[in-house]
């Protein structure tokens, strides 16, 4: 099998070389998701994951990761602070833990009886954009409440490119045909603290089924976990669709139930998914425009525009 992996958005591109270099050394895809999201993890640039993630409206850095095989092994952290790397702490959880998920400050205390040094995830930007949104809006933490339904395609280089919501998910395959899939974030800035997204929460930020393939999501974490989206895509999988065809049914789900919840009718957030089958063969799609993966496949890392529902010809009625 040709090894392959996908991440989202342009810091997948780094995360990409470092996955791709452990399948291309005959290494398994979970070690190659696991070493690859870390590269995301340790960026002080990349402003929503690990170090230099931007903070909860109480300025607390929360990070949640999961990670997950193709023998369905699982390990998940949820709101866990002052730990740079959280997807290796999820995989000891999958390693040498009875449990799949571990949260707050049970993983922090878990972390450090693994070896885990804490941290000071907070750089000189985080803090700076932090005071300046506190400066704004004091008191009034991010809940994406709003009812003016309206699809405003004009937003969406915003939407894409204020660097508040661009977790790192990952999917692989091995020489040996394995599937897994990795994700990490810190979440959505500003956030009430304890807010969990999609991201270490199995079936909606990643999937793997080994059978079938793998997939994983970024976006607005609340729209992900209403439709159990990348679940959704390993089940279409399953049922013979393609991962282009499962990732864009999904996508389009998330759609459909945003709309009837009734909830987070801004209508103006961004959800994508990645996903692998079993087969090696790959896809991307996502709510709105801007949604950008890396695919490193024959030795070639590329940065793609994914396939987006929400255009100009978009109809509510073509859900
Ligand atoms: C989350 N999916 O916590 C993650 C991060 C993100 O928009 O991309 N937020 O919802």
């Amino acid at each position: 099998m040709e090894p392959t992996v996908i991440s989202t958005w342009k810091h997948g591109v780094a995360a990409n070389e470092k996955a791709y270099e452990i399948l291309n050394n005959g290494g398994n895809s979970l070690d190659a998701v696991e070493q690859g999201v870390r590269v995301s993890e340790d960026d002080p640039t990349v402003l929503s994951v690990g170090y230099g993630g931007l903070p909860d409206a109480e300025g607390r850095v929360t990070l949640d990761a999961a990670i997950m095989d193709w023998k369905a092994r699982i390990g998940s952290v949820i709101c866990i602070e002052h730990i740079k790397n959280p997807v290796s702490v999820a995989r000891h959880v999958l390693e040498d833990t009875e449990h799949t998920i571990l949260a707050g400050e049970g993983a922090y205390t878990f972390a450090l009886k693994r070896g885990f040094q804490p941290d000071i995830l907070h750089t000189e930007t985080s803090i700076k954009k932090y005071n300046e949104w506190k400066k704004g809006n004091y008191g009034k933490s991010q809940e994406f409440h709003t009812d003016d339904y309206e699809v405003r395609t004009a937003e969406t280089q915003k939407i894409n490119e204020d660097g508040y919501h661009d977790t790192i998910g990952m999917v692989a395959i091995d020489k040996d045909g394995n599937v897994s899939a990795a994700c990490t974030t810190s979440g959505t800035a500003w956030k009430l603290h304890g807010r969990v997204g999609d991201s270490p929460i199995i079936g909606a930020g990643l999937y793997v089924d080994g059978e079938i393939g793998a997939a994983a999501s970024t976006g607005r974490g609340e729209e992900c976990v209403r439709a159990c989206g990348s679940f959704l895509v390993v089940e279409m999988m399953r049922q013979g669709k393609s991962p282009q065809e499962a990732c864009e049914i999904a996508a389009k789900r998330v759609i459909k139930l945003n709309l009837l919840s009734n909830k987070n009718r801004d209508h103006v957030y961004q959800v994508g998914f990645i996903a692998v089958n079993v087969k090696g063969e790959c896809g991307a799609a996502s709510v709105r425009e801007g949604f950008e993966y890396a695919i490193y496949r024959n030795d070639e890392n590329k940065l793609i525009e994914s396939k987006y529902i929400i255009d100009e010809k978009f109809s509510i009625k073509d859900l």
